[in-house]
């Protein structure tokens, strides 16, 4: 998948990837472009786990699996007075 922020008012809402055609525990490979942006990860129930934050910048590389879908969401927020723009890929196996 390609996501394309045109500047840091485009965003992602807080979601898990977790539909079943990803099948359990998928490993998603994500790559990142152009202006740096945080990512955030919540737990999905746990109030009491701290929550994280990482900066994805140009050339990131971040792989997610084990059971990062299943127990917690991740979003990219809105960011003030970017200009810049991003893209994203994603490449996940769908069943
Ligand atoms: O843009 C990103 O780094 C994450 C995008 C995302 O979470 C998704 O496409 O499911
Ligand atoms: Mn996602």
């Amino acid at each position: 998948m390609l996501n394309y922020y045109r500047n840091g008012q485009d965003s992602v809402a807080w979601h898990a990837d977790d539909e079943a055609e990803l099948g359990p525990n998928p490993v998603i490979a994500s790559v990142s472009f152009g202006a740096e942006r945080p990512f955030q990860l919540r737990h999905k129930t746990r109030q009491d786990l701290p929550r994280h934050r990482l900066l994805l910048r140009d050339g990131t590389l971040l792989l997610m699996g084990n059971t990062l879908q299943d127990k917690w969401m991740h979003q990219i927020p809105k960011v003030k007075g970017l200009i810049e723009p991003r893209i994203n890929l994603t490449f996940r196996t769908v069943y």
